[in-house]
């Protein structure tokens, strides 16, 4: 097996590990707090529902085949190195949105199976933002190491990220990536937690205040100087991983060899009693934290052109 690679550089052994897999009951809301209290994540195995995730990718991958990026059984989401998209579509942002919106893509990720692990989790009724981060990541692509509070922080402190592969997401594939024991940097989580957020959220602020110290040096130096290691899995069709603001995470590179597209959706949750007015998460067209909604998204650009 090839090692798991990032950022073009194959992690060594002794840096990588596997995320635990939550093996108690979805319904524990007490055990799966612990778990994100202690490890930072809960990676629950086979909750969804398989054939709902399976029909959201491929409403999806049909939407790129239609342009032109992705070859025909579309479901199998191989890229097909080219793209029409900007020939074809005449607004790209309303294009993402509308792929976004799909109905069997909402159904997973605001549907009955996320909501009730997320209503045990807090142990109260729960609310998923409206505006949802779906990812499709081509070969050699990844996400760089960020925490994800100083996005989400503003009128509820309470909110969690829902990490969501659509099919299954092998190693080799580019999946999430979490850094071990980073919900207890608190050199890096104090001045991100502090920060007034309220006076201060321009989206400049915010992605400095996410990125810039964690990208001071490569995640495998930093993996090293940190004394931890890089973990992921091999993520199925019908998992969820749930993690907090406070917890290190980007992407492995994906290095598939036949070019498969990795599709995965990020939502994030909050108890449903605290508030729901931030218009960059909330709302028919909510805008983002910089402004543009949708259209400011990597994926509304054609998988053809850089990120
Ligand atoms: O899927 C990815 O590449 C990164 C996901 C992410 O950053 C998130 O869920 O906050």
């Amino acid at each position: 097996m090839t090692r798991p690679q990032i950022q073009q550089a194959e992690i060594p052994a002794e840096l990588f590990g596997h995320l635990l897999v939550y093996s108690g009951d979805p319904a524990d809301g007490t055990a799966m707090r612990r778990h994100i209290e202690d490890d930072g994540y809960v990676l629950l195995r086979n909750v969804l529902d398989r054939d709902e995730v399976l029909a959201a990718r491929e409403e999806v991958f049909l939407r790129l085949e239609e342009v032109g990026e992705v070859v025909s059984p579309a479901i199998d989401g191989i890229a097909s190195g080219e793209s029409h998209r900007r020939e074809l579509i005449r607004d790209l942002n309303t294009f993402w949105e509308s792929v976004n919106g799909g109905p069997a893509l909402r159904r997973v990720t605001h549907g009955s199976r996320v909501r009730r692990v997320m209503n045990e989790f807090f142990g109260e009724l729960s609310r998923p933002h409206d505006l949802v981060y779906l990812r499709p990541a081509v070969v050699g692509r990844s996400t760089r190491l960020h925490y994800d509070f100083p996005f989400f922080a503003r009128r509820s402190f309470r909110i969690h990220t829902t990490w969501i592969p659509f099919g299954d997401v092998p190693i080799g594939d580019g999946p999430l990536m979490i850094v071990e024991g980073s919900n207890r940097f608190s050199d890096l989580i104090d001045p991100i937690r502090n920060h007034d957020y309220e006076k201060s959220h321009s989206d400049e602020v915010i992605q400095r205040s996410a990125y810039e110290i964690p990208n001071s040096t490569d995640p495998i130096t930093f993996a090293r100087m940190r004394k931890t290691r890089l973990l992921s899995a091999d993520f199925q069709c019908g998992d969820l991983i749930v993690f907090g603001g406070f917890t290190l995470h980007g992407s492995l590179d994906n290095c598939s060899s036949v070019g498969r597209v990795r599709l995965s959706c990020d939502v994030r949750y909050q108890p449903a009693t605290d508030p729901f007015d931030d218009e960059r998460y909330f709302g028919i067209r909510p805008v983002g934290s910089n402004g543009g909604g949708y259209g400011d998204m990597k994926g509304a650009r054609p998988l053809t052109e850089p990120w």
